[in-house]
């Protein structure tokens, strides 16, 4: 086991990352901008370097200013936790080339995730299900281009190679509207990713964001921890997530998981990654591979009891997979709120200091989060300053104590979205479960004040 690992990232996953860390007997540097000075793991570290002023693209981006601060500390590994640098092949390569074990898989497994034609090729290769369309990017020939819409069948999706997570896409109802709309996206992915490169989906209407949870070591050992429920968002943002997913078959997912696996030991792929498909009348789709640790991680931490941040580390450190998927069940229900500084109906950021901060408790309840009473939530990042999880034997339980959890929370000085998570909690519809990616845009347009 490493002895001592740099944590690139701020906010609730320095917290937990720093968290792993203390049980694995591991030394943790925490890096930090200056607007994060006072931040609760900085504190409670053994060892934390300023690394720039508060923008990120001075601080938590800035991969020279990282790495010597991992040279400084004699550290021997980087955390990348998500967002920032998680997804960024080159700073993986950097790290590496640095003489550091960068904990996440290679740059080479990065590189191809982050391309969404070449992960779609990888996934139709390993035989996971994939949303009908282009075999690849998109000819530069508009009767080729036409001519694929038309066997995918109207209403099409066209997306950027280069894009993820809801940016540089666009849908297409018509052939009338269709060679415009490809030019258009290319010309924005260009500027936008540097590669105008885009593909061809079947659009579909009405579906539910599902995905699965892996976890692989570097000796092509890889299980699969069951799949989360990621439907409720707002323009790309999820606001809660859930595991299991309500309604789906088991032996169904076993399937999808099962594929996942196989893709996954193809790769050479190492360290936690998630499966994001699109799940429609009963079919599973892929969508995108995510190469990180995500938000979401502890719903699938409560159900299967894995602590994926600190199995992350084992692997990275060489070790095998502690445990084989017929070791892995999935037990009772979990259910996660982000807990967002921002205005509950508005959504208008809302950053400033936290005057009153009391956490809730009793069985089955966790708190993820950083903030503390006089806690300064800075302006320059994310605006989730933690997540409440809880877990019951059954959904209606994990339901319940979601619905005391939120009662017991007070947060005060700023504005939160609790007040939108408790009117959820007991909104019939996401009750009875199931509810698809509109979902919670249409109930906010019906719900308007
Ligand atoms: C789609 C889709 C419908 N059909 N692809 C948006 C984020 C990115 N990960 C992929 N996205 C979508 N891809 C096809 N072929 C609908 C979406 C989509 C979406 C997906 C997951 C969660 C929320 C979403 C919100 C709007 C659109």
């Amino acid at each position: 086991m490493f002895k001592k690992i740099l944590i690139a990232n701020r906010g609730e996953i320095a917290l937990r990352i720093q968290r792993a860390c203390r049980e694995l007997g591991v030394r943790a540097v925490m890096v930090y901008s200056e607007a994060d000075r006072d931040a609760k793991y900085v504190r409670l570290a053994e060892e934390a370097v300023c690394i720039g002023p508060a923008a990120s693209s001075l601080s938590y981006l800035n991969m020279p200013a990282i790495i010597s601060a991992a040279e400084v500390t004699d550290a021997e590994a980087i955390h990348p936790g998500y967002g920032f640098l998680s997804e960024n092949a080159d700073f993986a390569e950097r790290v590496e080339k640095s003489g550091f074990q960068f904990i996440g898989p290679t740059p080479d497994c990065i590189r191809i995730m982050g391309d969404k034609v070449s992960a779609k090729q990888a996934m139709i290769r390993a035989g996971v299900p994939c949303v009908p369309g282009s075999e690849g990017e998109l000819p530069d020939d508009p009767v080729q281009i036409r001519r694929i819409a038309k066997s995918v069948g109207y209403p099409v999706i066209i997306k950027a190679a280069g894009g993820g997570g809801g940016r540089g896409m666009r849908v297409v109802h018509t052939e009338a509207a269709l060679i415009n709309a490809v030019a258009m996206t290319k010309a924005e992915a260009g500027a936008a990713f540097g590669n105008p490169s885009v593909y061809m989906e079947k659009f579909l209407q009405n579906p539910r964001h599902i995905e699965i949870q892996i976890l692989a070591d570097s000796f092509k050992n890889a299980v699969y921890l069951g799949e989360r429920d990621c439907s409720m968002q707002r323009r790309h943002q999820k606001i809660l997530e859930e595991a299991p997913a309500p309604g789906i078959n088991r032996k169904l997912i076993e399937r999808i998981g099962e594929r996942c696996v196989t893709a996954c030991k193809k790769m050479g792929y190492r360290g936690a990654g998630t499966f994001e498909f699109l799940y429609e009348a009963g079919e599973f789709y892929f969508i995108e591979m995510n190469t990180r640790v995500q938000v979401e991680h502890p719903v699938t931490e409560m159900v299967t009891g894995v602590d994926i941040v600190k199995t992350q580390i084992m692997v990275a450190a060489g070790e095998k997979l502690p445990f084989t998927q017929r070791q892995i069940t999935i037990s009772g229900h979990a259910i996660e709120c982000r807990i967002n500084a921002e205005d509950p109906f508005k959504f208008t950021p809302s950053p400033g200091r936290i005057t009153t901060w009391h956490a809730p408790g009793g069985p089955g309840v966790r708190v993820d989060s950083h903030i503390y009473s006089n806690y300064f939530v800075p302006p320059n990042y994310d605006s989730m300053i933690g997540k409440l999880i809880v877990h019951g034997d059954t959904r209606e339980q994990a339901l319940a104590r979601m619905r005391t959890a939120l009662l017991e929370t007070a947060v005060e000085g700023i504005s939160t979205n609790i007040p939108l998570h408790r009117e959820l909690m007991v909104d019939a519809k996401f009750m009875a479960g199931g509810t698809n990616i509109h979902y919670l845009e249409h109930w906010l347009e019906q719900h308007k004040r």
